[in-house]
């Protein structure tokens, strides 16, 4: 059967130009092979055939104009697809989902667990002192209690929800409280026990808790300006523990591993564990904040400082929890798009309360629960304090966190009280115990645990006759002893077992813990525990005393490590309990096999002129995406990532091509279904559609671009945005993906102060490249032709992704479209650009004047049109010169002169700069489309020549991008006034021919400075 292959519905657009022919007659293609590549104004997108079979005639070429209906081919032997004749795709899609979700659902019946049968809660929670009708009260409750034993919690929690809708459609518009008591959430019926030996684990965990103490006392000892916590991990340490003993698998040749977002602060702690491990020696201990020296241990988890041990960076509060969540999400992806396999991993992540606080730590829990992330787990260590005082002293963390994590969908466990309050919650008949829990204020919580058990009977208990009389058998002691969930190793092992074991939702455990734990007087659940860190002598008797540890007095007074026999019980059983686990933790490590950077040939066509042909840079790299797609090393293991922008970077072709990235596929026939572009959403799509989410993008990116350590694959990242929300919107994570040593590339797209007209302040960026030059592992470039794009980006795939280079790249791209000239021929030219500058053009007939000129990004050609003018009109040459990276110019220039000055007596060497312009004639004028400062970088560098820098410094506005260039006096005609004056300052050329040009261009010299406008 012959078939003819007409040009699909294409949008709004019309009399689009074919630039790319991808088959050729005889060819035999298969349905959704592309066929030709077709470009509009802002886009290019392949056309897919829908048939297959042999081609016999191509009924276009490149160059021609095609619009929808129009022929492209037409083949013999064809088959068309089904899915097209029958069906619509996308329909098809949805059954084919449908069915797979109905299989899976009936699955997860059969293979869920039986959920594990928790018997009648025998506490019954009353509100408050409101109630009008005790004893009407007791009725319901009672028949509550009786349902519950009767019929199980689902069937109370069913009958519940039906009285609030009855109550809600009957006109009573109650609020809904996402809390439920403050208890825990397992009761002690429902626990799993641990088989762990809970004696040893003890001893273990107290020299644990003594070396992390006793490591951050003898470095503060030895210099007090050093530092250091104790209060954090003393909190924390049996939630740690509970979790290295028994929970978090490391990775190995058989398992991918856990990952653990360790809270920064208690660094100490994880440290402490690794000597007793044999990991770290006592001499790096006495290291620790002590990084200059090679085996210094860093403060807080840097895995720049510490890359075979630290994996995330988490010591900036609320950057763990975001990175965690968008972590889980991307492990997912890559299950889902068959990249790795799924092992059940986790990953978990340790936060404080008061980090809670930051936006970015609840910022996406949202996604979280929306994406079903069961992998996911937080622990959030609620101390009730943070660094000056209380989190909460009015009110209580624990009950606002279950509420917004509650309400968010995410399933809570709360683990408050330890064991010795079982029985007595247990007798709590009528709710009394119950009712002042909740009462009580955090801040009164916290002032208890600086007291004494004397204290805690009055001010506690004391609030009500019948729960005072609940421990009238009780000593002082026995009341002082009424531990924390977050301290006891049974409820912390019940609440871990529960969340590894939840399916469908995120787990997140809130546990209730005391600040510097053990620490006594000076340093226990006081204010200032968290900058405790220096213990008088009796602190630490206090210390070892509470704790067991076996030190003579003189030992502690020497505040000595200690580190049991390697074959004693302890040192055993830590070993063995990680062997099990499959390794030690963290530990940073990587087997991801490199990417072979693409043939050259594959970016030829970058290298051409483009004619007549105008395109951004924007659109170039898109176009250089498209074909990177094709080869088959790459494409499978870029990860295009864009917050919601697709569409205004020409990226939209990359929706029916490789699919949006969605968990659940695509369950809706999209609006656009019939179009070329469709919103494709896939379960294994490609691209990361973020939404309006930047923070939650650079997650995703820093996922991707440490893929090659948290799951030995190496992938290639390239995050989209608007210049403007990158850097100076996400620039703490910017510095987090530097210190995880993050591999990928970073556009900032529409980038430069003047070249996005019309979109004003809020969107016009002039300092992107400084901001990223603060980052010593981040590459920039600002490249103004598509070859020069081209040269970089593929020495970015080299450098990172073969050779494994740990830099990450940020490159400009601009959305005005000009013509691109073909790349000179010039040897040198292609590492002229990879180190910043090269020689584009020299005008040199005149032989008399010359200047030399640097131009960068979009004010390159502006720079190039002034060299013309400045020749025919002023009969003055110029060299001009593409600067592709003032910033990749300075370094050169700062490690130069570095070296020079630290050699004295050796030949100095000389910059970049000064090779390329130290011997050239003329002054010099640079200019870009960002501030000053951009280009003013290499004036030290230069050789002492004269050196002026022009800039787009100040707010941008809206306008054409004729007018904004004006306004920031970097157009053509304003560099050559420049120009000209710079001549008459170095006396060069006589003032009056500046002037004369003035008045030509209308340039008012007692104008205002621009930034003040
Ligand atoms: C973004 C950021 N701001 C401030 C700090 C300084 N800081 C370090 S720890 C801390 C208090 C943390 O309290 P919390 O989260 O409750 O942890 P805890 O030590 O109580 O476990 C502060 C303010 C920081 N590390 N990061
Ligand atoms: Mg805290």
């Amino acid at each position: 059967m012959s078939e003819k292959l007409l040009v699909p519905d294409i949008g709004d657009f019309e009399n689009v130009e074919v630039i790319e022919l991808l088959v050729k007659p005889g060819d035999t293609i298969k349905e959704n092979d592309p066929i030709v590549t077709i470009e509009s104004d802002k886009s290019s997108v392949e056309i897919p055939s829908t048939i297959s079979g042999k081609i016999d005639t191509i009924n276009v070429k490149v160059g021609d104009k095609v619009s929808k209906g129009d022929l492209l081919l037409s083949l013999s032997n064809s088959t068309k697809s089904l899915k097209e004749s029958n069906l619509p795709k996308d329909t098809e899609n949805i059954i084919k989902q449908a069915e797979e979700a109905m299989a899976a659902n009936k699955e997860e019946q059969v293979n869920a667990p039986e959920p594990a049968k928790e018997k009648k809660q025998s506490i019954i929670q009353v509100t408050n002192g409101l109630d009008i009708d005790p004893l009407e009260t007791q009725d319901w409750l009672e028949s509550l209690s009786a349902v519950i034993s009767k019929d199980g919690n689902q069937r109370a929690h069913f009958l519940i929800k039906e009285l609030i809708n009855k109550a809600y459609r009957e006109g009573a518009n109650i609020p809904y409280t996402q809390n439920t008591p403050y208890i825990n959430t397992i009761p002690p019926e429902a626990e799993i026990k641990s088989n762990g030996d809970q004696n040893i684990e003890r001893r273990i965990r107290s020299l644990i808790r003594w070396n992390a103490a006793a490591m951050v006392v003898r470095a503060n000892k030895k210099f007090p300006e050093l530092g250091g916590h104790i209060g954090t991990f003393a909190s924390a340490a049996t939630l740690y523990d509970v979790g290295m003993n028994h929970f978090w698998r490391a990775k190995n040749n058989k398992f991918g591993g856990d990952l653990v977002y360790f809270q920064g602060h208690s660094a100490p702690g994880m440290y402490a564990r690794a000597f007793l491990e044999g990991r770290l020696s006592e001499k790096q201990l006495d290291s620790f904040r002590q990084e200059v020296k090679p085996g210094g241990l860093s403060s807080y988890p840097h895995p720049w400082l510490m890359p075979n041990f630290w994996q995330f960076p988490t010591v900036s509060m609320g950057l763990g929890p975001m990175l965690a969540i968008y972590q889980a999400r991307y492990m997912k992806y890559l299950i889902n798009r068959g990249l790795i396999k799924d092992e059940g991993r986790k990953v978990w992540a340790f936060l404080g309360d008061g980090e809670m606080d930051e936006p970015e730590s609840m910022g996406a829990i949202g996604l979280a629960a929306r994406e079903k992330l069961d992998n996911l787990i937080f622990v959030i260590n609620c101390n009730l304090q943070r660094l000056d005082g209380p989190v909460r002293g009015n009110g209580k963390i624990i009950q606002e966190l279950e509420g917004s994590f509650r309400g968010a969908g995410w399933n809570v466990i709360k683990v408050i009280w330890g064991s010795y309050w079982d029985s007595l919650l247990a007798n709590d008949k009528t709710g009394q115990l119950v009712k002042i829990m909740n009462e009580t204020v955090d801040g009164e919580y916290q002032a208890m645990k600086a007291r004494d058990g004397a204290y805690v009977r009055e001010k506690f208990f004391g609030k009500n006759p019948d729960t005072l009389e609940m421990v009238s058998s009780m000593s002082d002691k026995d009341i002082w002893r009424l531990n924390r969930g977050g301290h006891d190793p049974h409820k912390v092992y019940a609440a871990y077992d529960k969340a590894i074991k939840n399916q469908g939702s995120p787990t997140v455990i809130i546990a209730k813990t005391i600040k510097g734990y053990g620490m006594g007087k000076t340093g226990e659940s006081v204010n200032t525990t968290h900058q405790t860190k220096k213990l008088d002598v009796d602190d630490l008797m206090y210390y070892r005393d509470r704790f067991d540890v076996p030190l003579t007095d003189e030992q502690v007074r020497n505040i000595e490590y200690f580190r049991p026999d390697e074959k004693s019980p302890e040192i055993r059983y830590i070993k063995e309990r990680r062997l099990k686990l499959g390794g030690y933790l963290p530990e940073r490590s990587t087997f991801a096999k490199p990417i072979k950077a693409p043939s050259k040939d594959i970016f030829d066509f970058m290298k051409v002129s483009t004619g007549e042909k105008e395109m951004s840079t924007t659109m170039a790299l898109v176009r250089m995406l498209t074909n990177l797609l094709r080869d088959k090393n790459i494409s499978p293991r870029l990860v295009p990532i864009i917050p919601d922008e697709a569409r205004t970077f020409g990226m939209e072709g990359f929706f029916q091509k490789i699919g949006i990235y969605a968990h659940e596929g695509q369950k809706y026939e999209p609006e656009d279904a019939a179009q070329l572009s469709s919103y494709r959403e896939d379960k294994s799509g490609q691209v990361l559609e973020e939404g309006i989410n930047e923070a939650g993008a650079m997650s995703s990116w820093i996922a991707a671009a440490t893929a090659y350590t948290n799951h030995d694959i190496e992938m290639i990242p390239i995050y989209i945005f608007y210049s403007m929300f990158g850097f100076q919107r996400i620039g703490d994570l910017a510095w987090a993906a530097g210190d995880s040593q993050a591999r990928g590339f970073l556009v900032g797209a529409t980038a430069g102060r003047t070249t996005l007209a019309g979109e004003g302040l809020q969107h016009q960026d002039g300092h992107s490249h400084l901001i990223a030059s603060t980052i010593p592992n981040c590459v920039t470039y600002d490249p103004t032709f598509h070859y020069e794009l081209a040269t970089i980006f593929r020495e970015g795939l080299r450098r990172m992704h073969e050779k494994k280079e740990n830099v990450f790249y940020y490159i400009t791209t601009m959305n005005e479209n000009y013509s691109h000239p073909e790349m000179p021929k010039d040897k040198n030219c292609e590492e002229g650009i990879l180190k910043g500058m090269y020689k584009i053009k020299e005008f040199n007939k005149y032989k008399k004047t010359k200047l030399q000129l640097l131009g960068s990004g979009t004010i390159l050609r502006e720079m190039m049109s002034a060299a013309e003018i400045l020749q025919n009109d002023y009969q003055i040459d110029s060299e001009i010169w593409s600067v592709t990276s003032f910033n990749e110019l300075r370094k050169d220039g700062m490690e130069v002169e570095r070296y020079n000055l630290l050699n004295p007596d050796k030949t100095p060497k000389k910059s970049y700069v000064e090779q390329c312009l130290g011997s050239t004639e003329g002054p010099i004028m640079a200019a870009s489309d960002y501030m000053r400062m951009n280009s003013d970088q290499i004036r030290p560098y230069t050789n002492n020549k004269s050196f002026y820098s022009l800039g787009a410094d100040g707010f941008g506005r809206s306008d054409t991008r004729k007018n904004l260039r004006k306004f920031f006096e970097v157009d053509k005609e304003h560099l050559v006034a420049y120009g000209l004056s710079i001549l008459a300052k170095e006396q060069l050329i006589a003032s009056k021919y500046a002037k004369d040009a003035m008045k030509k261009y209308k340039i008012d010299g007692d104008k205002p400075m621009p930034t003040k406008l």
